[in-house]
């Protein structure tokens, strides 16, 4: 239920949020997640945005991304998803893909997702940079460095790289700006969970100053922190789990 009593309440906030209607969610909004970076998007944008959620945890070593219940929601068989009792006209609404979650949610309670167009465009490049780039990249780096059967050489250089020059855009990027796109939005909140843990990466952070302090920036603010804590309830090691590497590399 969207109210509009922001304006009449504080009439002293800036322009663009006046404009925006303030959305209270009454019922919270299921998550489902494995502490993961793609999971930690959606956990801190709902830390972020405070509202009501509740935290289901998708045990993705154990294939339970697999089960049909999941996949009503999450076609892809991917964390996360969130499932919104109180989407469009009142209905029930799922999300799958941590970019459109992101996207949603800023619309839904116009937040961290700016209306003015041109904001929104660098809002959207850079989230897309992330979910395009950064995401899947680092992904095929942390399985030819840490579990591919076998070192091979080519590909591990081929995604450090690849790693590397993302790295060094964002630098370049971040000179000169607190933020990866204006104010701190879901394109930062998209790029935190992928741009920490450097070393696992074999990246060295006092080559990318900008991309350091800019870290430091958004991992001092407390909802960061708290979605953070939303991680799984047990871990396994998928360097040594071969029931875990089958369900995650064995899929076709
Ligand atoms: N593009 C997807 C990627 C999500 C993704 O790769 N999730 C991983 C965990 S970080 C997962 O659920 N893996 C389960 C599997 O591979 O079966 C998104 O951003 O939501």
């Amino acid at each position: 239920m969207a109210r509009h009593f922001r304006l009449a309440l504080f009439p002293q906030l800036p322009s663009r949020q006046v404009l925006f209607p303030m959305t209270v969610q009454t019922l919270p909004i299921d998550l489902y997640t494995w502490g993961t970076p793609n999971g930690f998007k959606a956990s801190i944008m709902l830390e972020e945005l405070d509202v009501p959620y509740a935290t289901h945890f998708v045990n993705i070593g154990k294939g339970e991304q697999l089960k049909p219940e999941f996949l009503a929601i999450s076609p892809n068989n991917r964390i996360p998803a969130i499932v919104d009792p109180e989407g469009p006209g009142g209905k029930p609404i799922s999300v799958f893909e941590s970019g459109a979650i992101l996207q949603y949610l800023g619309r839904k309670f116009g937040q961290l997702y700016p209306t003015e167009e041109r904001a929104r465009v660098a809002v959207e490049e850079w989230l897309m940079w992330q979910m395009g780039g950064v995401g899947p990249m680092f992904g095929q780096l942390n399985h030819f460095r840490n579990y591919a059967v076998g070192k091979i050489p080519y590909a591990i250089d081929r995604y450090l790289n690849e790693t590397h020059r993302l790295y060094r855009v964002l630098e370049k990027q971040l000179g000169g700006r607190d933020y990866v796109a204006g104010d701190y939005s879901i394109a930062d909140i998209a790029l935190f969970g992928w741009i920490r843990n450097w070393e696992s990466r074999g990246v060295d952070i006092a080559e990318f100053p900008n991309v350091k302090a800019w870290h430091d920036r958004v991992d001092a603010r407390p909802a960061v922190q708290r979605g953070l804590k939303v991680k799984a309830p047990t871990s396994f090691d998928l360097s040594q789990d071969k029931d875990a590497q089958k369900i995650l590399f064995g899929q076709r």
